[in-house]
């Protein structure tokens, strides 16, 4: 009986767990100014998936060079950085069962000429340098970048009111 309780107990935790799953998700300039942040939000809103931050900021280039350090050597850096400068972003925290994976599903593939319609990219954009969103690639980048643009007091603790009717 003890056994029991205890597997059903750890076994409901590891669900908890995995429901907590989070991804960085950013609404880049060409987003922003081509008037897109609500739709954006909505595909994600939609899902089921829930918001845990979300800020409107312009951020300076050295938070976008630590953002891209890993694209640092490719030539298109330099124009990235400049691109992702020229004007305000939406970084945004959400939070869900495999959000990382299915956040890039959502997004497409990077370069919109390969983003299958039904995509955000596939959707809304034509070239891979004006791709209107950003999305963590693994749970682990999606941790660093989070702590990036996000100090622990802006990640906001809730229980959404669906969360029973989106989780069996
Ligand atoms: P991702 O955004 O789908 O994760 P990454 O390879 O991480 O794609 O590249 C980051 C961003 O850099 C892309 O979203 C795009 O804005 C830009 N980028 C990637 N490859 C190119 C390129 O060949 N030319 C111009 N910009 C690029
Ligand atoms: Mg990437």
């Amino acid at each position: 009986m003890i056994a029991s309780l205890l597997a059903f107990y750890s076994l409901f935790s590891y669900a908890m767990a995995a429901n907590k799953e989070r991804t960085f998700i950013m609404v880049k300039p060409d987003g922003v100014q081509r008037g897109l942040v609500g739709k954006i939000i909505e595909r994600f809103e939609q899902k089921g998936f829930k918001l845990v931050a979300m800020k409107f900021m312009w951020a300076d280039k050295d938070l976008l060079e630590k953002h891209y350090a890993d694209l640092s050597a490719r030539p298109f850096f330099p124009g990235l950085v400049n691109y992702m400068n020229s004007g305000p972003v939406v970084p945004m925290v959400w939070e869900g069962l495999n959000v990382v994976k299915t956040g890039r599903q959502m997004l497409g593939a990077t370069n919109p000429a390969d983003s299958l319609p039904g995509t955000i990219r596939g959707d809304f954009c034509i070239q891979v340098g004006r791709n209107i969103i950003h999305g963590s690639d693994a749970v682990e980048s999606a941790e660093k970048e989070i702590g990036l643009w996000f100090n622990e007091k802006e990640l906001v603790t809730w229980a959404p009111a669906a969360k029973d009717w989106i989780y069996e």
